[in-house]
């Protein structure tokens, strides 16, 4: 498939600065007419103009007025090309269109009884001819049409500034949008909704009116995302000092959606999942989703919206940045420590493999084929990562200077990563020429660190080196500034003074191969605690004994550090395990330590405890593996949970009990219902040593749960217990809440996770289940996606979870292609596993890669995955 290539921007000849849309929104045929205003940008005349344009119909075609011959313009499959244009013309169109054959969720579709759009990244040419690329900002005016019965409300970017009856049952709705904006951040709605309204009231005194559009019966379940919109819009005016523009924000959720949600101008639209919420059917992991995704896509409205991107190659610009934006709002509504910690597990669980495979590609790709496989955690996750580098190095005074002057310089236009890099450089007057290499280079760093304490000189000289990886097309990699937060530990537990100033933490910028600090007047021996809040998206290499880590995890005030201490621990002893599956584990001393200091500290914050008392997670430990060993992994986390659960059994029982209470909202319940969850998951991984069934306790607490986190922990605990049998359970659980397509997501996900001897079968009866829909992606991803982390099936050795996989996807394929590509990616991985996997998971690409009619976007993963 061919390459676009960042090298290759070209302004544009033409801006279209003004557009009005006609549309008669019809399920099968909806016909949308089109005026653009073009300008000509230089004097000198231009051969043609290329309009997008995928899948529409031609019925009309006129230029300032005038309809126009079959010789000024040529249509093709991908768009419409004008012939010798004038300096400045109006053209219109008219197209045909078909929302309901539009399975793949992009442009116009028509799902669920309701009309929605979605335009990111090229939706827009879905819908009409346009020149569908971010740089091309343009006034939108909407005319909505449809039938009063089915589509009650009618909703586009904007004011709606006039609305009226048509012909019998038909009515319209005319919006405008006063900010110039990207096809991309266009969107329309037509549906039977009901709208949860409030209001904020600026810090500069002006109204917005707040309205979320769901499902009359969905109305109660709305309050979570309200408020946490009300929470995000304050904090960004406290924070960046950021209002809101228009006098409407408008939300829409809906359960067909490619992705989580979607920062329209004024009218964002949402996956269900980021929306609805009530204690009975959400967890307390779903409320704190919405919390972010809200916060998120509000965000965009400047970092995105406001300021948009010239090309789909700064994507992270608007989202590297908006993430680090949520995540620091997030980090200011719960707790920062905790928020730390789930950021850099989702970090290291979906990018640090993503970078280290042949998907990865710098945080500013050079060149893709299709842009929509580069929502990536490499873009979203890592950019927020170098955003946060350039926070720490700035510190928050002169990162909100930058991004003052950010906004200030380029509101209305549409701008790269390097305007952001040299607007932060101008406030601060500084120069940030090494720290540019991030952005261009792809791979994670590794840091290697070495300290030696003198006693006699009582100097703690600690020398630090960084290599990265070579990655696909990147052989050579230059070193990048990595700034290393840091601080020294004695043995009483406290942090030494660091410098005459007395500074008891410091960041060290690593930015050349090697070098060396060294920090004097230290009279007793030390520990580094090193990286500390993860400072930066690196490896580390630290090589602190047992005793070291389990005396860092009980006293280091970093509450990532202690996290990542005790995680080591744990690794270590997994890593162990794994060289001796099935045997009886060795439970490592220090880690027992580390674990009881945090089950004995009563006073420490229960989420937190429970972040401390948490294994790494399969994936994680395999990643540390130079061969994956997908059976001994799963085997030795299972023996060492078991283990954990016996040694502390009366801990945990205890916990449990005392844990319990009445559901509320708050962070510390959360906390609470967290740790209890945790300490019922260790006492039925303890049954593999006793006597007694703790699964029913799990039964229980199933069946007594008011509220969905309760419920589902131990749902989940009994459906994925290897031996337990849970069809009653299942069949209770479906009952109860099949009306609620978001409790049922679950219902298929935590059956398609359970590593049982059938689970196979199993799955591919999920398939053909009454409820599976194909058309859905929440629903194919609650099965497919499940699958593909339920390691040892989707690895077992015989090849059987590919090949089924593979057959899925081939069939998704043609429904869904932005759904499939992201599905097949695990399959990328194939280099990291032993050679009979390594054989069945390259079949299983070459079967996609004969797929006829294969997807732009499989093509190119596939392309990459397997060159
Ligand atoms: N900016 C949004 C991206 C998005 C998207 C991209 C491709 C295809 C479908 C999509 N739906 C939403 C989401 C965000 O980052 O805020
Ligand atoms: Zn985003």
């Amino acid at each position: 498939t061919p390459l676009i290539h960042r090298s290759d921007y070209q302004p544009l000849a033409y801006r279209i600065t003004e557009i009005a849309l006609d549309v008669h929104l019809d399920p099968e045929n909806t016909e949308v007419s089109a005026r653009l205003h073009f300008l000509r940008q230089n004097p000198e005349p231009v051969k043609e103009i290329h309009l997008d344009g995928e899948g529409l119909e031609l019925l009309e075609i006129r230029r300032d007025g005038q309809l126009l011959s079959e010789n000024s313009y040529v249509v093709n499959g991908a768009g419409l090309t004008l012939l010798n244009p004038e300096a400045d013309f109006v053209l219109e169109t008219r197209v045909r269109i078909h929302p309901a054959a539009n399975s793949a969720l992009s442009g116009l579709y028509h799902a669920g009884g309701q009309f929605l759009t979605q335009c990111e990244a090229e939706g827009f040419r879905r819908i009409t001819y346009y020149q569908d690329r971010p740089d091309c900002l343009a006034k939108f005016t909407v005319t909505l049409h449809g039938p009063k019965d089915t589509c009650p409300v009618l909703l586009a970017n904007g004011n709606c500034v006039a609305q009226g009856e048509d012909a019998q049952g038909f009515h319209w709705a005319r919006w405008e949008d006063p900010y110039p904006k990207p096809a991309y951040l266009f969107a329309m709605v037509g549906g039977d909704l009901a709208a949860m309204r409030d209001t904020f009231t600026t810090q500069s005194g002006r109204q917005v009116a707040l309205e979320i559009y769901v499902a009359e019966r969905d109305l109660g379940a709305c309050s979570q995302a309200m408020e946490s919109l009300k929470r995000a819009m304050r904090w960004d005016e406290e924070v960046y000092g950021r209002e809101y523009d228009l006098d409407r924000y408008m939300i829409v959720a809906t359960d067909s959606f490619n992705m989580g949600a979607m920062e329209n101008k004024g009218l964002n639209i949402f996956n269900s999942k980021y929306v609805l919420a009530s204690p009975e059917t959400a967890t307390d992991t779903d409320y704190q989703g919405i919390e972010s995704v809200i916060a998120h896509e509000y965000f965009h409205n400047w970092t995105g919206n406001r300021v948009t991107l010239r090309d789909w190659f700064q994507l992270s610009l608007k989202e590297g940045l908006t993430v680090f934006r949520d995540q620091e709002f997030s980090a200011d509504m719960n707790s920062r420590g905790v928020q730390r910690i789930g950021d850099v597990r989702r970090l290291r669980a979906a990018q640090f493999p993503e970078d280290a495979g042949p998907l990865a590609h710098p945080v500013r790709p050079d060149a893709y084929s299709e842009i929509n496989n580069f929502y990536t955690a490499t873009v979203y996750e890592k950019g927020a990562e170098l955003v946060r580098m350039l926070h720490t190095l700035l510190g928050k005074e002169g990162f909100r200077r930058g991004t003052d002057l950010y906004f200030e310089r380029h509101d209305g236009h549409a701008v790269t990563i390097e305007d952001f890099v040299e607007a932060l450089e101008d406030a601060n007057h500084t120069d940030l020429s090494r720290f540019r290499t991030w952005y261009a280079q792809a791979g994670t760093p590794l840091v290697k660190a070495q300290g030696v304490y003198d006693p006699k000189a009582h100097t703690y000289t600690l020398t630090l080196s960084q290599s990265t990886p070579a990655t696909p097309g990147q052989a050579h990699k230059e070193p990048v500034p990595i700034p290393v937060r840091m601080a020294l530990i004695n043995t009483q537990g406290e942090k030494t003074a660091l410098d005459s100033r007395g500074d008891r933490e410091k960041v060290l910028v690593l930015e050349e191969a090697t070098q060396t600090w060294t920090f004097t007047e230290q009279p007793d021996p030390v520990i580094p605690s090193l990286l500390r809040g993860f400072s930066a998206p690196v490896r580390l290499e630290n090589p602190l004994d047992d005793q070291s880590r389990s005396f860092l995890a009980c006293v280091d005030d970093d509450p990532f550090n202690r996290w990542e201490s005790t995680q080591e621990l744990a690794l270590q002893a997994l890593l162990a395990g794994t060289q001796n599956p099935g045997t009886v584990q060795h439970f490592p001393d220090a880690l027992e330590r580390a674990l009881a200091a945090t089950l004995q500290d009563g006073a420490m914050d229960p989420a937190f405890r429970a972040e401390l008392l948490s294994l790494p997670s399969e994936d994680y430990v395999g990643e540390q593996m130079a061969v994956i060993a997908v059976d001994a992994i799963h085997q030795a986390r299972d023996a060492l949970l078991s283990q954990i659960g016996h040694h502390f059994h009366d801990t945990w029982l205890n916990l449990y009990h005392d844990l319990a209470g009445a559901y509320a909202r708050d962070g510390l319940s959360i906390g609470r219902r967290r740790l209890r969850n945790m300490a019922l998951s260790y006492l039925v991984y303890s049954d593999r040593h006793r006597e007694d069934d703790m699964t029913l306790h799990a039964r229980q607490q199933y069946v007594q749960a008011d509220n969905m986190t309760d419920r589902l922990a131990a749902f989940q605990l009994l459906v994925q217990h290897p031996l337990h049998d849970a069809e009653d359970i299942l069949m209770d659980f479906y009952q109860k809440w099949q009306d609620y397509p978001l409790v049922i997501d679950k219902w298929f996900a935590i059956q398609a996770m359970a590593p049982r001897a059938d689970a196979l079968r199993h799955v591919q009866h999920l398939l053909v289940h009454s409820a599976f829909d194909w058309k859905v992606p929440n629903r194919v991803r609650a099965v497919l996606g499940a699958f593909t982390v339920n390691h040892t099936v989707f690895h077992a050795a015989d090849g059987s979870g590919y090949a089924f996989f593979a057959e899925q996807i081939r069939r998704l394929d043609d429904i869904n292609p932005q759904t499939a590509a992201r599905l097949a990616t695990p399959l990328s991985r194939w280099q990291r596993y032993d050679e009979v996997r390594q054989k069945a998971m390259i079949q299983a690409l070459q079967l996609l890669a004969a797929k006829p009619h294969l997807s732009r976007d499989l093509a190119e993963v596939i392309q990459r995955a397997y060159p």
